[in-house]
């Protein structure tokens, strides 16, 4: 899946601005036809969640409206239009011009149509129905009304068109997938890159790789649909996370002398493996120090915000992280970019978050899930800061899950063999799943949910849990959730729970016994920041505040303890 570029053959437009918007709480839109626009809408954010946008409403998950009007540009009289959206939350419906688009599930992932035959040159009407509400048969599903939204996950249904939407123009014939997987031996990096391409005949592809004084070509005729070539780096400079070094490599789609098509990818020549008990980056063991994380700020809800992805990779480089896991759900593209670009260590995730696995809607869920990887993988196969898929927060222990799982690490595979798979988990030795996955990811709550207050005993437990899991499995483990609620400017001594010195105890002693486990290959602080949930009577304010920063981004005393841990690790 080629991200929409700018170039002589390719063009975009980013329809992100204010739109038409309006709540439909009788689900009266499609039988009066506002498929067809409507009226009395107001005006609203793409992309950005619409839940913290107005005074009222917040809770009011769907259905809801967006129009837009917009002109194609004259230039693309004859290429192949698409619309892409980076991530609509949860179901969507498309409108060009009164004719259906498409029909979309699931959040947090892109989709796109083409519209060549829709679209006119003039006054083109977008219309979208977006439906957030939550249901047993989704994922994620709909949970307890212990929640308000009852959601079966820790973190607030935001509703809304949440990346950009783009409108883009490719050539009819050209080049339509990149895929590169990287090696290396010795000091040489080599490149396998498969092309695909529709409609080429007699024409030629220029693959070359820029970078570091360096240029290295390869052209041949292309004979299939489905082309593979490959480029040898001699003394190739390596990505990792202390020098993430991209190169690009370009593309050119040449016929009769002319340059029909062509796209630039960033590339990074690394390796990622499994040996024993240590998960490898160019054949050296690594140590994650890091967070689970979410997208979520305020106003904005889930949407994207280029500042505040700015911010937090800043604040992830001033504290020593060197990773972090997409929970629950995949990031945006630029999260991605920028993971390759600052050198962060990406574990990434479905949004396979509080399955249910229950006999009714295992089926429903398994096809989700398969759609969610196959997505994910197009979308991310390309970085080199994705290390490993997840493919699932937390399921439910259910007769099937081992089968549910087993299915989707198959999967997963045939996809990607080039990358670690893991499913995090709560169940210990229980979890089936950990049987065929390479690294064995737990989330731990001894002390806070369990043991509250004691964190010495707590201790002990996470020790011992670790050892007998490490003795079932033999496989590298990552503590990829621990923490404890913390109101940022409440202290107590003793340590009490909810207080800031309660959180860096329990950080502190926590780290203490992952750092005496060889096996351990990682923590992930849950969470970087204090995020939105629903309401409930344990999270005050709606909010759950394991952040080790404030949800607008300032440092809990936990922040300058792990800054000084990770600092002298890393
Ligand atoms: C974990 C979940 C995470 C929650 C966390 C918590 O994976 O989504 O936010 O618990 O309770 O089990 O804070």
């Amino acid at each position: 899946m080629l991200y929409p570029q700018r170039n002589k053959n390719r063009h975009f437009v980013d329809l992100s601005g204010f739109w038409d918007f309006r709540f439909d709480p009788d689900d009266k839109g499609v039988g009066e036809n506002w498929t067809k626009g409507f009226n009395n809408g107001c005006p609203i954010a793409v992309p950005a969640s619409w839940n913290d946008q107005f005074a009222d409403d917040r809770d009011f998950l769907g259905p809801a409206w967006y129009q837009l009007k917009f002109m194609m540009p004259r230039e693309w009289d004859k290429k192949k239009i698409m619309i892409r959206f980076g991530s609509v939350n949860y179901l969507s419906d498309v409108r060009l011009n009164g004719e259906v688009v498409g029909h979309h599930e699931g959040g947090h992932l892109p989709f796109e149509y083409e519209i060549s035959d829709k679209i006119v040159s003039e006054d083109n009407l977008l219309v979208v129905r977006v439906d957030g509400r939550l249901s047993d048969n989704h994922v994620p599903p709909r949970g307890r009304p212990m929640n308000n939204p009852q959601t079966n996950f820790d973190f607030y249904p935001f509703c809304g068109i949440h990346r950009p939407v783009l409108l883009y123009a490719i050539p009819n014939e050209g080049l339509r997938d990149i895929t590169v997987r990287p090696s290396i031996k010795d000091t040489t990096g080599i490149l396998d890159v498969t092309l695909e391409t529709v409609g080429l005949n007699d024409a030629y592809v220029n693959l070359s790789l820029k970078g570091f004084g360096s240029e290295i070509t390869n052209t041949s005729k292309i004979e299939l649909n489905i082309q593979k070539m490959t480029l040898e780096v001699k003394q190739a400079k390596f990505w990792n996370p202390e020098t993430p070094n991209l190169y690009d490599l370009i593309v050119e789609i040449v016929k009769a002398d002319t340059i029909i098509d062509s796209y630039s990818l960033k590339v990074g020549i690394r390796t990622i493996e499994v040996k024993g008990d240590k998960l490898l980056l160019n054949g050296k063991p690594i140590y994650l120090t890091g967070f689970g994380r979410h997208e979520d700020f305020p106003i904005t809800g889930r949407g994207y915000v280029p500042a505040v992805i700015i911010k937090d990779y800043s604040l992830m480089n001033w504290i020593g992280a060197n990773s972090f896991r997409t929970s629950h759900y995949p990031y945006s593209e630029q999260m991605m970019e920028l993971a390759d670009r600052l050198g962060f260590l990406v574990i990434d995730e479905i949004p396979a978050v509080g399955l249910t696995l229950r006999k009714d809607v295992i089926e429903r869920q398994q096809e989700l899930c398969d759609q969610f990887i196959e997505v994910l993988i197009k979308r991310d196969k390309n970085h080199p800061s994705v290390i490993m898929w997840s493919l699932a927060n937390e399921p439910h222990n259910s007769l099937k899950s081992g089968e549910f799982f087993r299915k989707l690490y198959d999967k997963t595979k045939d996809l990607d063999n080039t990358r670690p798979v893991t499913v995090v988990n709560m169940m210990g030795v229980k979890e089936k799943a950990f049987e065929f996955c390479e690294v064995l990811c737990i989330n731990r709550y001894y002390g806070w949910y369990l043991q509250p207050g004691n964190i010495d005993e707590a201790c002990e437990l996470l020790s011992k849990e670790m050892d007998n899991l490490y003795e079932k499995h033999r496989k590298p483990i990552i503590l990829s959730e621990f923490g404890a609620d913390t109101i940022p400017g409440w202290h107590s001594q003793p340590p009490e729970m909810f207080s800031e010195e309660y959180q860096t105890e329990f950080i502190k002693k926590y780290i203490d016994v992952c750092r005496s486990k060889p096996y351990v290959i990682g923590e992930h602080v849950w969470n970087m920041c204090d995020f939105k949930t629903s309401q409930g009577i344990t999270r005050m304010g709606s909010t759950n505040y394991k952040g080790v920063f404030t949800r607008d981004r300032r440092p809990k005393m936990a922040a300058h303890l792990l800054r000084k841990l990770w600092k002298e690790k890393n």
